[in-house]
């Protein structure tokens, strides 16, 4: 099927690091109004998982690793607007800080998280990587969000996810936000050990999660 060769194509775009066909691909999938959601998730989410897993075999090295998160950052740049686009009929169904954690970089799935929840009618204010925990703080209060979203891919930096429970503790602020909790070496475990709200594996069930807890804080 078509659209199955574009996916392998996609994925193969981004385990090659070539940037150049990944953004090709992304204009392809737009042309042929394929849904945008599915495109990341399916094309090129298992490309960039593919290169993790061949770093941690050694068969990859740092520059591989940049070379294909930039082609993957360039392809959803490429798919973002589209997405974004989506959320104009919805209505804004609720407030999200998110950030990752101060001390990690990595923000593709974090970016992806933001793009989805922003197609599906929230209101998203994504403070970007290495986020000071206090200004997650900061930019909540100033927007009066619901829910705060913190992203962690360094087994090293999950502790801040710890840390900020703690520091809106340690602020009287921990019932005035919902706190919710992702990246890859995170897990629900984690989520309930930390005291936070909810974690989410995928972008997908992000937007799930988000759905449900706000639901479910409108019923009290
Ligand atoms: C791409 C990448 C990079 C890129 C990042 C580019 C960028 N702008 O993001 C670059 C090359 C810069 C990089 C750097 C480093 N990396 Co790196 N990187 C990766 C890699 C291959 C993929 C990460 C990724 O983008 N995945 C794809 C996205 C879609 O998935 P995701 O991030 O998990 O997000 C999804 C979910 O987790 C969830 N989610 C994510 N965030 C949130 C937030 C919320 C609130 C919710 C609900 C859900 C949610 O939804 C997302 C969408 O589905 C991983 C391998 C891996 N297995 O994860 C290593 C990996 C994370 N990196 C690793 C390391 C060690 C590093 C470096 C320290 C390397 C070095 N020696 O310098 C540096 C980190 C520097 C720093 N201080 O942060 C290790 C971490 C090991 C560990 N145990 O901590 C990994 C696991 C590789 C490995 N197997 O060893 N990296």
């Amino acid at each position: 099927m078509e659209k199955e060769k574009i996916f392998a194509q996609m994925n193969q775009a981004i385990i090659d690091g070539n940037e150049e066909e990944a953004v090709r691909l992304a204009r392809q999938a737009l042309e042929l109004k394929l849904d945008p959601s599915e495109v990341i998730e399916k094309g090129y989410v298992p490309g960039i998982q593919k290169v993790g897993e061949l770093w941690e075999k050694g068969e990859y090295f740092l520059p591989e690793l940049i070379t294909s998160s930039e082609a993957m950052k360039a392809a959803l740049a490429i798919l973002e607007p589209e997405l974004k686009s989506r959320e104009k009929s919805l209505g804004v169904k609720g407030k999200i800080v998110i950030g990752t954690v101060e001390g990690d970089i990595h923000d593709i799935g974090k970016n992806i998280v933001a793009s989805m929840l922003q197609a599906s009618g929230f209101e998203v204010y994504d403070l970007g990587a290495d986020v000071k925990l206090e200004k997650f703080i900061d930019k909540a209060e100033e927007v009066g969000a619901d829910i705060i979203g913190l992203s962690a891919l360094l087994t090293t930096t999950m502790i801040g996810q710890k840390k900020f429970i703690d520091l809106l503790i340690q602020r009287q602020l921990r019932d005035r936000y919902l706190v919710i909790v992702g990246g890859a070496p995170v897990n629900s475990d984690w989520a309930t050990k930390i005291g936070a709200d909810g974690y989410a594996e995928n972008a997908v069930a992000a937007v799930y999660l988000v759905q449900e807890l706000l639901a479910k804080t409108k019923r009290r």
